[in-house]
């Protein structure tokens, strides 16, 4: 079996195998005795440029560090203020700086030289996400000749959008270097073949193969999945318990938990959403509190939003915004027994999210855009499936394309009818609600983060494609 070598700008080393792509990367390299290259996490002098190698469980590191310029330049510069808002529709937010995107050509190349001296010709490596688009083409400058993947883990938007970065084309040029380009949903696929055909002269092959100059590249989707059965546990463990004990008291008198998981940042539509709840409070405002269909004083909404990226000034201002906006929400709303909004700006480990994912009646994932969301897979396999709540899905979300038929699915810009679902979903009757949920199960655990990881894999892999068809 070839050598599996895992590239992203964050690895896990040293810290809990968790999320999706840590615990789909570390399986395939536990597997394959492989190794995980990218970035240590730590932003050092000059003097300190080498590469760190260790081994942990089989599984071989090389990390790098970063020097603080490559920090401003590279990550907090042209990753997480220019790519990242345009790959999230929000060109509106990108700013493009040609120093940053040199910094950015930079680090890519010197970690592919760090990388290429750590390659066996037998190797098959597999890259990770937009802080990377150039390095498969970095590598073949350097006589890299072997298997090359990558994989999106964010959202790929229409040519108009995308040809907004003043050098769309190099970095697309570089993606296609690579042998097999991985999305999230067929629509970002789409997104990206159209690209490639009107600005790379790409020629299609068939449905999910393109030609660009004499190399077939194969496109495909591979939404990533989670690995459910383990979330499944953690829901029903003491720690979950223990979590789930702790918001009890909030809910005394049968109210039912609202709930919203996500990293601060502008995509999640975080703010949308207190608006959505603020709306449908408002939309009770003429009713008494012990009116049987008022919602005042029966629904807890507890939204969980650990900051990120707070040295970038768009996050800062979200913040700001979010504290406002809870802040007047509860003013208008709230009462001397009850707080609407719960908003906690602050992270809680795995094990106690799998508790109040379990407990909640709602959750709301309504993101403006998002590649994926993993929150809404999370949500579905923690819950009791005799009891189950009801997912408020965006359909910006990559989840979905597999889990429209098993929620409610919103426009989040349309607050009065995200507003609206938010209110089915509170009174929904158990046999739909069932209903729902057997749907979105069968998906959650069928197309797992094994079934992904394996999906790719097999693409990638020429060994193991000839071996499944023998
Ligand atoms: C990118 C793409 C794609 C959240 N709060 C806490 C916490 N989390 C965990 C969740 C979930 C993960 O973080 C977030 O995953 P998402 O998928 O929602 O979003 P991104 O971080 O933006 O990830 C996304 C993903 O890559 C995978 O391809 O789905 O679209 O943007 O697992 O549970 N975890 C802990 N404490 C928290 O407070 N421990």
């Amino acid at each position: 079996m070839k050598r599996l070598v895992g590239v992203s700008n964050r690895t896990a080393a040293g810290g809990p195998k968790a999320g999706g792509l840590a615990v789909a990367l570390w399986d395939a390299l536990v597997d394959r005795k492989g190794l995980w290259f990218g970035w240590s996490g730590e932003v050092a002098d000059v003097a300190r440029r080498g590469v760190e190698i260790f081994d942990e469980e089989g599984v071989s590191f090389a990390v790098a560090d970063l020097t603080h310029q490559e920090y401003d330049g590279y990550y907090l510069g042209y990753a997480n203020r220019a790519l990242w808002p345009v790959l999230h529709y929000r060109v509106d937010l990108a700013n493009f700086d040609e120093d940053q995107y040199t910094c950015y050509r930079g680090v890519n190349r010197r970690f592919a030289k760090l990388l290429y001296q750590r390659l066996n010709p037998d190797d098959m490596v597999w890259i990770h996400d937009y802080h990377f688009f150039p390095m498969a083409q970095d590598l073949r400058d350097l006589g890299w000749r072997g298997r090359t993947g990558f994989f999106l883990h964010v959202p790929f938007p229409p040519p108009e959008i995308f040809k907004s970065i003043p050098d769309h084309k190099a970095l697309c040029q570089g993606l296609c270097a690579n042998d097999v380009l991985g999305f999230q949903t067929i629509s970002d696929c789409e997104n990206f073949k159209k690209y490639a055909i009107s600005e790379l002269k790409a020629v299609p092959i068939d449905d999910d193969v393109i030609d660009v100059n004499g190399r077939p590249i194969t496109v495909r989707a591979y939404p990533i999945g989670i690995d459910a059965e383990e979330f499944e546990r953690l829901a029903n463990a003491d720690e979950a318990k223990k979590a789930a004990a702790r918001i009890e008291p909030f809910l005394n008198d049968g109210r039912a938990l609202i709930l919203g998981v996500d990293r601060m940042d502008y995509s999640k539509g975080i703010p949308n959403r207190f608006q959505a709840v603020g709306r449908m409070l408002d939309d009770d405002k003429h009713l008494s509190r012990n009116d049987e269909s008022a919602l005042q004083g029966k629904v807890a909404y507890t939204q969980i939003a650990p900051p990120s990226r707070t040295k970038v000034d768009e996050y800062a201002e979200l913040r700001k915004q979010l504290d406002s906006l809870a802040g007047q929400i509860n003013g208008d709303y709230g009462d001397l027994d009850w707080i609407p909004i719960r908003y906690l700006a602050r992270s809680y480990p795995r094990e106690q999210l799998a508790g109040l994912y379990r407990l909640a009646r709602v959750v709301l994932v309504t993101p403006l855009h998002d590649g994926m969301n993993l929150v809404a897979k999370e949500f579905i396999a923690a819950q009791d499936p005799e009891d189950p709540g009801v997912l408020v899905l965006s359909q910006f979300a990559g989840a979905a394309a597999q889990l429209a038929s098993g929620s409610i699915l919103v426009n989040p810009h349309d607050i009065a009818s995200t507003a609206d679902a938010i209110r089915e979903g509170l009174t929904m009757g158990l046999s739909e609600r069932k209903r729902l949920y057997e749907i979105a199960r069968k998906v959650v655990y069928g197309e797992d983060i094994a079934w992904w990881r394996e999906s790719y894999l097999h693409d990638l892999d020429p060994d193991l494609a000839s071996r499944n068809s023998a």
